[in-house]
């Protein structure tokens, strides 16, 4: 389904309860709304209008937009506003109104930024434990490189690499375990071996059953955009535009999940940098991420150590990106995201503490 208007929140800012003035005005638009019923409120709104050629771009005050006479605009977007504001459910027991750390467990011999570093059970158990440590949230298991021109991997050489490591950590740690796969066998056997979340890059259509599997076996579900199969994702991305086609993709397949038997409550919505998209797709993306609050459920972001930071600073070797990564980590959250999916789980927890602390003007943690 194409829309014709998306809104997207703009003046972004933190809750000021706690600050040390007292605001004197108790106007819901004075105040601004919570964006995702988190900590940060928005107090403006980018109304985008499809368009052709272009999209056209309106900003509308909190003020404006109740009190304004939209007419068919209000209508066709009030839906979306509704959802820009609602909060988000506990994810895997997570509580989602502050940033969540997924830590990143590439158990494969060709991943693009840590490959061969994992490559034993043990190895890839041992690293989840220290991401915990450091402060990850969720650990996200893949068996599969999903880096562009990866070739596939086949089921039973994914399933040697990842349920080993599923049943290892679920053996030691109660924290949240993700499983990165696109194979329906691989997500029924994860879910057997005590995973909390399905994370596909293929939004579960890579196979026909897969679908059917993670309705199947309950747990919450990633579903990411991606132009393309990883083999040839990015030899030429095409888009009207980006940022609304990946928003109208993230919606239709939020609503295949539904179809499927998977509540709202349990689907999670992620762009997919880097997936089918050049350098001026990606950036597009990451400037418009508020946008996609308003499929009205949590959105991931991973951007960490990818290709556009390697092309945006001229660094070619993947682990020089950590300052580049934080960046990106840092983009997302003051843009609401409540997830980022990262490498670097402790440099990542301390960029966040320290933004959090220097613009909301509070030192309380995150916690
Ligand atoms: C597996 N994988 C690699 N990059 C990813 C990203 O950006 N998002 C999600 N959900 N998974 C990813």
């Amino acid at each position: 389904m194409k829309r014709s208007i998306y809104l997207q929140p703009t003046a972004i800012f933190w809750d000021r309860s706690g600050r040390r003035a007292v605001d004197e005005a108790d106007l819901p638009e004075w105040k601004g709304l919570p964006l995702a019923g988190g900590r940060l409120s928005f107090a403006a709104l980018d109304v985008l209008t499809r368009g052709s050629p272009e999209t056209k771009r309106r900003t509308v005050v909190l003020g404006d937009a109740f009190s304004g006479d939209w007419g068919r605009e209000a209508l066709a977007a009030a839906d979306i506003l509704e959802q820009l504001s609602e909060p988000r459910a506990r994810l895997a027991g997570l509580s989602l109104d502050r940033p969540r750390i997924m830590g990143i467990i590439n158990v494969t011999p060709d991943s693009f930024s840590d490959g061969g570093e994992f490559q034993t059970t043990r190895d890839a158990v041992e690293h989840g434990l220290r991401l915990i440590e450091e402060g990850a949230d969720i650990l996200d298991i893949g068996g599969e490189s999903t880096r562009p021109q990866a070739d596939d991997v086949g089921l039973n050489e994914e399933l040697r690499r990842v349920i080993p490591v599923v049943e290892g950590l679920r053996a030691k740690t109660d924290a949240v375990i993700s499983v990165d796969t696109r194979k329906a066998e691989v997500m029924r056997q994860a879910a057997r071996a005590g995973a909390d979340i399905l994370n596909d890059v293929s939004a579960f259509t890579h196979e026909p059953d897969s679908l059917e599997i993670a309705a199947d076996s309950g747990l919450p579900v990633i579903v990411m955009h991606a132009q393309g199969d990883p083999k040839t994702m990015n030899d030429n991305p095409q888009y009207d535009d980006v940022v609304l086609d990946v928003y109208d993709y993230l919606e239709s397949r939020v609503q295949a999940c539904i179809s499927a038997g998977i509540p709202k409550s349990k689907i999670i919505a992620d762009p997919g940098i880097g997936f089918g998209k050049h350098l001026h797709h990606n950036v597009a993306v990451m400037a418009g991420l508020a946008l996609y609050h308003g499929l009205g459920v949590p959105i991931l972001l991973g951007a960490s150590r990818k290709k556009m930071i390697g092309q945006l600073c001229n660094v070619d070797d993947a682990k020089e990106r950590v300052p580049g990564s934080l960046a990106c980590a840092i983009a997302g959250v003051a843009a609401g995201v409540q997830i980022v999916r990262v490498h670097d789980v402790k440099e990542t927890k301390q960029a966040i503490e320290v933004w959090r602390a220097c613009s909301a003007g509070t030192e309380k943690g995150l916690d």
